[in-house]
């Protein structure tokens, strides 16, 4: 089938830099997606946007260009509840990833057990009205409870405004539970204030929440600098990812989000990002557990004590 994209979108960065910062070997790349390609893995037909293709093949190649050893590939929303394109990924991957994906209330236990074997250990809930339509609590409980005992994660996306809503509701999750992109500050307002406050302190009042200190291109008001300009690029954003870094230094994860959909005025060159890391964890010791030991613990367990880099890297 053919799919058209959605009228501006824009297609991921071609040809990006090399990073400054040299990751540390065995990093992950804990949020990126892959998109179709649509002829293989057709897009939902309850999809809200169509994006471009974004192959596998090439997340592969972003993964190594940049220097990450392994990703986390996240079930975006245009393919709905049809994880096929993902663990495809996954099973091609000679297990440097792992993935997270998105299930109904009506998946069968033998569906689960099929999507543990091929790598994914968490499911993602979208709070986002403009990516998903509403799926009542109840239905987001039970899948919780069905996913709880494959020591799986749940995955929330979701804008600041709405924390105030959606507490209770994630309060009572039964597992680790990883908030995509810092929850959405709007980083118009102070780091000290109320609403980035009500962040920190569901961070603080629940040791089993985690955030993905990512996506400063999405956030940011003030843009990216001129390539590799000695100025951080989406500066505005440094002080509130640098501020869940340096108070949960155990429960972040930072990911490129590849191929960064729903981007219409500026789309970020992906060597760019990476050298966005040392603003926001400043040291060498923030630096690994943000991109070797935490997500190395939340995804490859299994692996903990042995040698996490499996030849990927600058650093192999
Ligand atoms: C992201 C962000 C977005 C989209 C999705 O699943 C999705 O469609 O997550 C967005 O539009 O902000 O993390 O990929």
């Amino acid at each position: 089938m053919v799919f058209e994209k959605t009228p501006g979108w824009l297609d991921w960065y071609q040809g990006p830099s090399r990073p400054r910062f040299v990751l540390p070997p065995g990093s992950v790349d804990a949020h990126c997606h892959v998109f179709g390609p649509g002829e293989r893995f057709p897009y939902a037909p309850q999809r809200k946007y169509t994006p471009c293709d974004a192959s596998r093949e090439q997340l592969f190649a972003l993964r190594d260009h940049l220097g990450f050893a392994r990703n986390v590939i996240v079930q975006a929303t245009c393919h709905g509840a049809d994880n096929r394109a993902l663990v495809d990924a996954l099973e091609h991957s000679d297990g440097r990833a792992r993935g997270v994906a998105t299930v109904r209330r009506d998946v069968s236990d033998e569906d689960l057990r099929a999507l543990h074997a091929a790598g994914v250990r968490g499911v993602r809930f979208n709070f986002v009205r403009r990516l998903v339509d509403f799926t009542p609590r109840d239905e987001l409980m039970d899948i919780a409870a069905r996913i709880a005992p494959l020591g799986w994660h749940v995955v929330i996306y979701f804008e600041a405004v709405d924390l105030p809503e959606l507490w209770d509701f994630f309060t009572a999750l039964p597992t680790t539970v990883v908030v995509d992109h810092m929850g959405r500050p709007d980083v118009s307002k102070p780091v000290d204030g109320p609403e980035f406050e009500l962040f920190l302190r569901f961070m603080r009042e629940h040791a089993n929440v985690w955030s993905k200190v990512s996506c400063p291109e999405r956030l940011s008001l003030s843009g990216p600098p001129a390539l590799h300009a000695e100025q951080a690029a989406y500066r505005d954003v440094v002080p509130f990812a640098r501020r869940i870094v340096e108070t949960f230094p155990d429960r972040v994860l930072w990911g490129t989000d590849w191929p960064h959909p729903n981007l219409k005025d500026h789309m970020p060159d992906d060597g760019l990002l990476v050298d966005f890391i040392p603003h926001i964890a400043p040291t060498a010791q923030l630096q690994r557990k943000l991109l070797v030991d935490n997500p190395m613990r939340l995804y490859w367990p299994e692996l903990n004590g042995t040698d996490m880099n499996p030849g990927g890297g600058h650093g192999s």
